[in-house]
């Protein structure tokens, strides 16, 4: 508990990511997206390179609450609010973290694009 703890505190304060194996350890070159903040409850990877252009297919729009991304440098995503890359969006690019999405992201999340274009 003390060092799930501490990990927290390293990623909210540093944004880095944790590689101790936790209940939500990180994927190998790709997005792990999460339904609960603080990468809790369910997830589902996207590997690097591979777009979703319509989360309601897996069961995970307007779901997604925290993301961590380990994308090789050069690679992104780009996380949109609607369906086929459509809304509001913002753009993550090789390793990033997000312990707790904002408006208008959280659980709002409709597709996820994988772009080349990092850093732009
Ligand atoms: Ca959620």
């Amino acid at each position: 508990m003390l060092a799930a703890a501490t990990l927290m505190a390293g990623m909210i304060a540093g944004g880095a990511l944790p590689f101790a194996a936790t209940a939500a350890a990180s994927c190998s070159t790709c997005a792990r997206a999460f339904d609960g903040a603080s990468y809790t409850g369910t997830e589902k990877d996207f590997s690097q390179g591979v777009g979703n252009a319509d989360l309601s297919t897996i069961s995970f729009d307007n779901k997604i609450s925290s993301i961590e991304q380990t994308l090789a440098v050069g690679h992104g995503f780009i996380w949109w609010t609607d369906a086929d890359y459509q809304g509001s969006s913002f753009k993550a690019c090789a390793t990033a973290a997000y312990p707790s999405l904002g408006s208008p992201y959280n659980n709002a999340l409709s597709s996820v694009e994988a772009t080349l274009s990092c850093p732009d």
